[in-house]
């Protein structure tokens, strides 16, 4: 399966990005790096060329917010149906719980969220929610 991961916005923090490109490449994916500074747009345009299964997005510097809130509106332009949106990382700033951000995200077009939860932990609950729903 075709992942295209990333981290959104003018976020620069690429530990995590590395980290995501071999962790979903060693689980059997196949994986189109775009690295950070990518904008929601350029991800879009990503997953059209490569024809990819999963959207990864990850942010870590708290701005997920503002960089991804048109996701509905990218995904109403293309037939998004059989792609697997998915965020994580530190998605906002301050003392938020999941509760909390987990249905906003969704409510921006994020099928699978998770805020400040273990890579290994989201990478199984993506590998999960495929097997599901694929
Ligand atoms: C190193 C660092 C920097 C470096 C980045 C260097 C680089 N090129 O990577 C520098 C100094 C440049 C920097 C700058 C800034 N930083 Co900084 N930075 C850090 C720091 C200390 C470590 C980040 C790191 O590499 N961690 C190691 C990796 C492996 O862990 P990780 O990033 O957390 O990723 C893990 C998880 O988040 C998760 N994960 C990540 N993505 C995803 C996606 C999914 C789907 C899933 C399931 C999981 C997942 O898995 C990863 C692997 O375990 C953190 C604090 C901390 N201790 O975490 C702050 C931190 C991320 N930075 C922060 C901030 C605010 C900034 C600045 C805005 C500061 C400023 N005022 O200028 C700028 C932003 C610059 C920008 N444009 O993005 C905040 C973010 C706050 C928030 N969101 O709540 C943090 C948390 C510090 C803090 N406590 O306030 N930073």
């Amino acid at each position: 399966m075709k992942v295209v991961t990333g981290v959104v916005g003018n976020d620069i923090h690429v530990v995590a990005n590395r980290l995501i490109d071999i962790s979903l490449g060693e689980r059997g994916f196949e994986v189109f790096n775009l690295g950070v500074n990518t904008y929601l747009e350029e991800f879009m345009d990503a997953v059209i060329e490569t024809d990819a299964d999963v959207l990864l997005i990850s942010s870590l510097n708290g701005e997920a917010e503002g960089w991804c809130r048109d996701l509905q509106i990218l995904k109403s332009q293309y037939d998004f149906r059989n792609v697997v949106f998915m965020i994580g990382g530190n998605l906002v700033v301050g003392e938020v719980t999941a509760q909390e951000i987990v249905p906003r995200f969704k409510g921006y077009g994020f099928d699978l969220v998770f805020h400040q939860v273990d890579l290994n932990e989201g990478l199984d609950q993506l590998e999960l929610f495929l097997k599901e729903n694929r």
